[in-house]
């Protein structure tokens, strides 16, 4: 046990010791970050307002963002707990009409974010975008409804064809996380968009790289879009196939995997304990299709030791984040 994990059971005492025990049964070695109290996701039920903004990038690709001028590709993630509500003022400072299509959430037809009900946004213009989120329950009918919580993900519908073909192409998506009271919340969060050949629209070969440090809890959005399936696939790390991505008790039916087959709007979501039980390293994610991966659908987990060293990684191209 080091200093750190030391202090903290002195500090919190022998019913702290047995929680963290409970919760990290494999923290011999590496997953140290597993022995300290897990952050969980609160109850919904708050009405959120946002800007988000759809704009041309330098390079000719479009991204969404928060603010003007700061769009990215994939473009920022909203995250909501099941019972929130988040109105979306959406301003298109683009030249061609854009829209915001959503899955996963429940809104009404004028927040479909296509043109066949007219909910998409002229060039210049705005339109507020309203996503409503639900817990599970039962219905008056008997029937189980499922709640609202999920890896989801947002997009345009308009540009280039009715489909959004275009928008989708040029990098008009984006991640949405709906958590459920009780989900444990990660250290951080990255998005993995295949897209078409290209991972989150960059340049083959190049990324994007993720870093995190032995026993951060990190948790992954993998998006696909365009033309092709794929099968994901992340070195040294494995989830399972459920809504968070992890077992929830020994009776947890769902498969483990480190592989996954992932085909256009599909989206799944998981958390990982960086290096647990296998250290650091720079630890591929990558597409599993052979030609994919040899076309350069590859990119980095850099998990560091402690020190912020990683072995036997020399970082040989400057690689854009
Ligand atoms: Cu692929």
């Amino acid at each position: 046990m080091d200093r750190r994990g030391f202090n903290r059971r002195v500090l919190l005492g022998g019913a702290a010791v047995a929680t963290s025990l409970s919760l990290a049964p494999e923290s011999v070695g590496t997953a140290e970050a597993a022995a300290e109290p897990v952050k969980t996701a609160p109850a919904g039920g708050e009405v959120k307002r946002i800007k988000l903004f759809a704009e041309k990038l330098a390079d000719g690709q479009m991204g969404y963002g928060y603010e003007k001028g700061k769009a990215s590709i994939p473009g920022p993630l909203i995250e909501l707990n099941e019972g929130d509500t988040i109105h979306i003022e959406f301003e298109n400072t683009m030249d061609v009409a854009v829209s915001l299509h959503v899955h996963g959430l429940d809104y009404e037809i004028t927040s479909d974010g296509t043109k066949q009900n007219k909910s998409d946004v002229e060039p210049g213009g705005t339109r507020t975008y309203t996503w409503r989120t639900h817990a599970p329950g039962r219905r008056k009918d008997g029937t189980w409804r499922a709640g609202s919580a999920g890896y989801w993900h947002y997009h345009d519908h308009v540009v280039g064809t009715e489909h959004g073909t275009g928008g989708l192409r040029k990098g008009l998506y984006g991640p949405v996380i709906v958590r459920r009271k009780g989900d444990i919340l990660p250290d951080a969060t990255h998005t993995i968009v295949f897209n078409d050949m290209l991972i989150n629209n960059k340049p083959a070969h190049s990324g994007p790289n993720f870093e995190a440090t032995v026993g951060d809890r990190v948790e992954f959005v993998v998006i696909t879009h365009g033309e092709y399936y794929h099968t994901f696939h992340m070195h040294g790390h494995r989830w399972a196939d459920n809504r968070t991505g992890m077992l929830t008790g020994p009776d947890d039916p769902s498969q483990v995997l480190d592989n996954k087959i992932t085909g256009p709007a599909d989206s799944f979501g998981f958390q990982v304990i960086a290096g647990e039980g296998v250290g650091a390293g720079a630890w591929m994610y990558h597409c599993h299709v052979q030609s994919h991966s040899d076309m350069g659908m590859v990119g980095l987990f850099l998990v560091k030791k402690a020190d912020g060293t990683i072995p036997g990684y020399e970082p040989h191209e400057p690689h854009e984040h």
